[in-house]
């Protein structure tokens, strides 16, 4: 006999049931994940009212890479409290597509109308140097996979806001913007299959960030993407790519990163 299964969307009331209690606070307003090399940045983005473990939430696992730290906090940023992930569990750690998204379908629960996904990935304009920020504009999910399960046609047109992308790009004039392609991963791409990715449409690389975009328009959140261009795609540049300096390009950027956010959270 097959017992029955919790669905997703409970047990994300349930995590953000008990994130009002560990936090001591009722809502949060808007969200923030952070990818890889964006930790540095968000240290300074306002007062830390509380951090917990994300384990300390139903449905959540621990951390799997160096320098994803599997912590949750809560910071007040102007008059917004803030919920931020300072890691996220990746397609690659095959603990399935639900896992993946329950931070976003917990902050959706937790009261969340806005969230705001950031990545480090690997970039195809050899203009952009490491440590360059490109907002979302659309993606390419080549995952294969969906958060989503049954007949939910969820309309992904301007999933990535384009009235947030306006905002950013008014507080930080020049600010790119691209199609990010997302790998099953944990492999980086060959050098073919980064040309595929720019046949295709796409101009940054990496392996997280479409499948949480969607989950989150599926909760009625409003979406802005971030990517860190951390490294030049596999080919682009004839370095061999390294996670040491990916987390090493995020370090360095982060207070560009950090201004960037410290200005467009408040506002969002
Ligand atoms: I950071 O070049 C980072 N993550 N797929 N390709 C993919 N993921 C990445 C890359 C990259 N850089």
């Amino acid at each position: 006999m097959t017992e029955p299964q919790t669905s997703p969307y409970s047990l994300a009331q349930d995590a953000a049931a008990t994130l009002a209690e560990l936090t001591g606070i009722a809502r949060h307003d808007l969200a923030l994940v952070l990818g890889s090399g964006w930790l540095p940045a968000a240290e300074a983005l306002g007062e830390t009212t509380a951090e917990i473990d994300a384990t300390e939430l139903p449905g959540f696992s621990g951390a799997a890479v160096a320098g994803h730290s599997g912590r949750i906090r809560s910071v007040r940023v102007g008059d917004r409290q803030v919920l931020v992930f300072l890691s996220r569990t990746h397609y690659y750690e095959g603990k399935g597509v639900a896992a993946v998204v329950h931070p976003v379908r917990t902050a959706a629960a937790a009261g969340c109308g806005t969230i705001v996904l950031t990545n480090g990935c690997g970039g195809l304009n050899p203009a952009w140097a490491p440590g360059t920020p490109v907002l979302i504009r659309d993606h390419i999910n080549l995952t294969g996979a969906s958060p989503l399960v049954g007949a939910t046609f969820v309309d992904l047109t301007d999933l990535y806001s384009s009235r947030l992308r306006g905002l950013a790009r008014d507080l930080e004039p020049g600010l790119d913007e691209g199609v990010y392609v997302q790998f099953p991963g944990p492999h980086y791409e060959t050098p073919a299959e980064v040309r595929m990715a720019g046949i295709i449409g796409g101009d940054l690389v990496g392996m997280s960030t479409t499948l949480e975009a969607i989950a989150a328009r599926e909760a009625g959140m409003e979406v802005l993407g971030i990517s860190l261009v951390t490294n030049l795609a596999a080919g682009i540049s004839d370095q061999p790519l390294d996670h040491a300096e990916v987390l090493e390009a995020g370090r360095a950027a982060a207070s560009r990163m950090g201004a960037l956010l410290g200005k467009i959270v408040p506002v969002i």
